[in-house]
């Protein structure tokens, strides 16, 4: 079955590249995707992920403000009885230079399933998801699939 994933940039972020490339990459692995594009309020991850039946939320941000956009995601997702939907984000998640491993835990802390850094590969993304949401992949696929976000 069609898995509908909600892919979006939170807060007032304007980088589009990265979730373009996103959508392209899940689309061909199978997701059915919806696009909120950049600069999407909590209120429309939340909205989108109800009327689609989403599966899994993956959050975009680049501009370094992540943890302020972020701020009581959860507790929307809790309100709207979507606790049961796989959460994702990823990209630039902090300002500057930070020890990675501190932002995982800060964003996982907050509710986030996973926490991707700016050099994600979109199949690492796929492989996530395909292992989250149960999704079978083909035999060649599945070979060597390691995930550690
Ligand atoms: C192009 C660019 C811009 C363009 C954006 C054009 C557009 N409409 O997209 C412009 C010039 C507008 C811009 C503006 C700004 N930018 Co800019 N920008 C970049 C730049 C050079 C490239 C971004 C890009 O397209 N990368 C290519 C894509 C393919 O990669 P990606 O976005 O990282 O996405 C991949 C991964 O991150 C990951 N990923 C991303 N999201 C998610 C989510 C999930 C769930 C998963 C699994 C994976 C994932 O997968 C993607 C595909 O592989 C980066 C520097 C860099 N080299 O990354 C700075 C950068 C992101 N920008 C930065 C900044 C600060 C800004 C501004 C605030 C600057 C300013 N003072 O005005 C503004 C913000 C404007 C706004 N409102 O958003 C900083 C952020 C710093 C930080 N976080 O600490 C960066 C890192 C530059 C730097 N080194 O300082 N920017």
């Amino acid at each position: 079955m069609t898995k509908s994933v909600i892919l979006g940039v939170i807060g007032s972020d304007a980088h589009v590249v990265g979730i373009t490339i996103l959508e392209q990459a899940l689309e061909e692995a199978g997701f059915d995707v919806v696009n909120l594009g950049v600069q999407s309020s909590q209120d429309e991850f939340v909205d989108a992920a109800t009327a689609h039946d989403a599966e899994a939320v993956l959050v975009s941000s680049l501009y370094g403000h992540a943890k302020q956009d972020c701020q009581g995601f959860h507790q929307a997702v809790a309100d709207a009885d979507l606790e049961d939907v796989t959460t994702y984000i990823g990209g630039n998640l902090a300002v500057g230079q930070d020890d990675f491993e501190e932002t995982r835990r800060h964003f996982r802390e907050m509710g986030f399933d996973r926490v991707f850094d700016s050099e994600t590969d979109p199949e690492d993304a796929i492989e996530a998801l395909r292992a989250d949401l149960d999704v079978r992949s083909s035999e060649s696929e599945r070979d060597g699939q390691t995930v550690s976000a």
